[in-house]
């Protein structure tokens, strides 16, 4: 037999493949669906890594299964091309991103090629092409239309050395990441998605999907449903009550009685309106300006020092006592959440407790159950000082309080979600423009679909300016005016990425389609996805915002279903050799290509599948590599001594085709190469192996090792590809062992037991075991009265 040679054999099938239909999706095939999605990656200039390839060979495995079990498999990619490194790269080398995505983009391809993964290339996406963006500033209008779209002035992080706008990613500790000056707050106007409209379907649908179960709990965090009441607090100035009410949101009502100051964020509108009966001005003005360099971040983190200012000249009043206590500005209390302020009760709030430490406010029990002379007790317990409540556990307080707070009119239960409205203006290049014009007077419309796609200019600086970067296109300017009128101008920003990977999964149901972004019926006969497979880290806020999208859909009526994903599973990351994180400054990445060029793709994917429990985050080791190889060595060797009449072990090879079934469907696809291994051994040691069982073998390391198998299917002179063939059945009966031990008993105790032949029958049973030693002397010159058989278990000998 010819040595194991993988780089012939996966070129020879790699080329093979590209021109067969082998992986292509069927459109109009009766056959029962299965569509298995990877999350498309981003092409970055450093190449595929190894948690991608993981990624990919893991759902790589399972579509090739199924197709073998005869599902018409739905297994695509595409690329989430916009972005800002590509536009980094065009500022520091002057290359426009096009091109460098591109180049990208044909390496990741490459890449993915060589490591044998079975995607329908016929349907691949790009969302950076025109065909695609197309569609994605159609689904800007739909929102728009159905006014879930709207403009309104909010902050960003800006950095004024680098002129421009930074992610939250990008500004850590107010400090600009790229030239390290300060990162200040910007007013600018800007596009929203009013997803908050879909809160309470966004956490009530979690229900019902299949998915992780911290994933399912994050995506509850990020969207932070809270439960408590709204009420209002006259406020008074120095001699007289003002015309004016303070709006507060609690949790924690109960608390109530314990308040010993209340706080409003620095930008509340009331601040404004109470500006005459303040007497500290200026220090509240310092306070203000200082506040509106920081981040939220900053603002709410706990381990951060709480810092505020007095409003001299005013006091609120709690209606539950009808004393006044002071009002501060502090930048703890977000203007964005709830009512921007907040009833404060240090002895039973943290922050409260250190903002009363610092400025040396009163700190009053209202809960018993803690010490509040070392800190605030914040969880439940009984109300104690408080009036006609005190006695009253918290749950039962809540109710009360909140009834009486209704009673008077002075307040109401309110549900609240920090969930925010999604900002999708970039003020970038490399990104869908978003299809926006603005007449004369300044008032938005939407460009009409027929303009659409609304194409990306090409004539732009990409050295920032401070504006972005499509302001400064005569093009798009030139274009709004010839189709809109003269004074008309071009909305200039781009749109976030997320906006394009939020509706991906449909465009791979009818990618060409050049009349809708997906048809009905192709929509109807692939989605929704059946099984996600991608990494934990990220991925909460593109879960969020596809499922948002996909719910817009269907309340429109536009589709039956009402989340994207069914099925989701993360595949751990993949750690360096050093046990750290890969990364290009660490120089400790490892490229799959040079695996693949040593070792071949079939070991890379035996082996990344064999390091640990797919969901497990773990190490690379490049010398256990070796293991896999081997394994496939010796199984290419079988082929020498196969033959029609070879040596079989139907046991073995049904226990195998069950465990390796199982286990693929569970993705344990470390303890399925045990049991290759296992089978691998026991044909190892035989003098000749049956044809039928080989191929058997071959058929369920397929999936795995596709190259190889492919060949060695060749080699046998099969017809088709083995990618084609059906998935093997095993029969329960076969997976027994021949040999069972059953336990013998001597009226009702267990005195031996004994080891027969399964299928013996009672008779032979009874006969084998009366004969035996131990059994003897328990029933030596006694009569026998009874002897009961329970197959398989229990033989009872009752004597007398
Ligand atoms: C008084 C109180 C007493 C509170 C107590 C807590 C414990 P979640 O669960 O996150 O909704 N809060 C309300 N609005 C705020 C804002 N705009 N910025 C910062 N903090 C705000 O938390 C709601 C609690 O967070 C509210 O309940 C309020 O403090 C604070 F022993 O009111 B609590």
């Amino acid at each position: 037999m010819k040595k194991y040679d993988p780089k012939k054999i996966e070129l020879k099938w790699k080329e093979s493949w590209d021109n067969s239909s082998l992986y292509t999706a069927e459109d109009y095939s009766k056959k029962e669906k299965q569509y298995i999605l990877d999350m498309f990656p981003y092409p970055s200039g450093d190449g595929l890594h190894l948690g991608h390839a993981e990624n990919y060979v893991a759902t790589d495995i399972y579509s090739r299964y199924k197709r073998m079990q005869g599902f018409n498999v739905l297994h695509p990619i595409g690329w989430d091309a916009f972005g800002l490194p590509a536009e980094n790269f065009a500022i520091k080398t002057g290359v426009h991103p096009n091109k460098k995505t591109h180049e990208n983009i044909d390496n990741f391809k490459k890449q993915i090629k060589s490591l044998g993964i079975s995607y329908d290339w016929e349907r691949e996406i790009d969302t950076s092409s025109s065909e695609y963006y197309e569609w994605t500033q159609w689904w800007f209008l739909l929102l728009y239309k159905n006014g879930l779209a709207y403009k309104k002035r909010a902050k960003v992080n800006w950095c004024d050395s680098c002129k421009t706008v930074l992610a939250n990613e990008q500004s850590e500790n107010g400090i600009c990441e790229r030239c390290k000056n300060e990162v200040i707050q910007k007013d600018l106007e800007q596009w929203f998605f009013k997803i908050t409209d879909y809160a309470e379907e966004l956490i009530d649908d979690l229900d019902n999907v299949d998915w992780p179960s911290s994933t399912v709990a994050s995506q509850r965090n990020w969207i932070g449903k809270s439960e408590g009441v709204e009420f209002e607090m006259p406020i008074t100035g120095t001699d007289e009550k003002l015309d004016q009410k303070l709006l507060v949101y609690t949790t924690r009502v109960d608390t109530v009685f314990g308040m010993t100051y209340a706080v409003i964020a620095p930008e509340h509108p009331l601040v404004e309106i109470l500006k005459e009966n303040i007497k500290n001005k200026k220090a509240v003005e310092d306070y203000q300006k200082a506040s509106a360099k920081k981040t939220d971040l900053e603002r709410t983190e706990l381990a951060k020092e709480k810092t505020g200012v007095i409003l001299k000249g005013i006091t609120a009043i709690n209606p539950f006592t009808n004393k006044e206590v002071p009002l501060y500005l502090g930048d703890y209390v977000l203007a964005s959440y709830g009512t921007g302020s907040v009833m404060a009760v240090p002895a039973h709030d943290e922050r409260d407790f250190e903002f009363a430490k610092q400025y040396d406010l009163p700190i009053i029990e209202s809960v018993s159950g803690g010490d509040i002379k070392k800190e605030a007790y914040t969880r439940d317990g009984v109300l104690v000082e408080s009036g006609e409540f005190t006695g009253l556990s918290s749950i039962e307080a809540r109710e009360k309080m909140a009834f009486w707070l209704e009673k008077k009119g002075f307040g109401k239960k309110k549900i609240n979600y920090r969930l925010r409205d999604w900002l999708v203006s970039r003020q970038r290049y490399w990104g869908a423009p978003i299809p926006i014009v603005y007449d004369p007077q300044g008032n938005a419309h939407p460009v009409p679909e027929e303009h659409l796609p609304w194409i990306l200019p090409t004539d732009v600086e990409f050295k920032p300016t401070g504006v972005s970067p499509l302001a400064a296109s005569q093009e798009l300017l030139e274009r709004t005016e010839k189709i809109f009128g003269k004074g008309w101008k071009p909305e200039v920003d781009t749109m976030d990425t997320f906006v394009c990977s939020s509706w991906y999964y449909f465009r791979f149901a009818d990618p060409r389609n050049i009349d809708k972004f997906a048809s009905p019926d192709l929509i109807k006969k692939w989605l929704p996805v059946d099984m996600y497979m991608g990494g934990a880290e990220h991925t909460v806020l593109h879960l969020m915002y596809a499922r948002f999208f996909t719910k817009v859909l269907n309340k429109l009526g536009v589709i039956d279903f009402n989340e994207p994903f069914v099925k989701l599973r993360h595949q751990g990351m993949v750690l360096a050799e050093d046990g750290r994180k890969m990364s290009k400054s660490l120089g400790n990445v490892i490229n799959p290509d040079d695996i693949i060029s040593i070792y071949g793709a079939d070991s890379l994917r035996l082996h990344t599948m064999f390091m640990g429990p797919l969901e497990d985050m773990k190490p690379w080791n490049g010398e256990t590599i070796i293991g896999p190889r081997r394994l496939l060595e010796r199984i290419w060797q079988f082929q020498d001594k196969v033959s029609e009449d070879g040596e079989q072990n139907q046991t073995l090879l049904h226990q195998t085709i069950k465990k390796i079934t199982n286990d693929i469907e569970t993705f344990s696809y470390n303890t399925a190469i045990s049991a290759m291994m296992i089978l691998a051994n026991d044909m190892e040691k035989r003098k000749s192996i049956s044809l039928s069982e080989y191929k058997i073998f071959i058929k369920l390391l397929a999936p795995f090792a596709p190259f190889m198998t492919e060949e060695i299917w060749h080699e046998l002179k099969k017809h088709g590809s083995i990618h084609g063939m059906d998935w093997p059945f095993f029969d329960e009966s076969k997976t027994l062992e021949n040999t069972i031990t059953i336990a013998i008993q001597i009226n009702g105790k267990v005195r031996d037991d004994m080891k027969i032949k399964r299928d013996l029958s009672e008779e032979e049973v009874k006969e084998q075991a009366l004969d035996r030693e131990v059994v003897k002397k328990w029933t030596d010159g006694k009569e026998i009265k009874k002897v009961i058989y329970v197959k398989g278990k229990i033989l009872n000998i009752v004597v007398a």
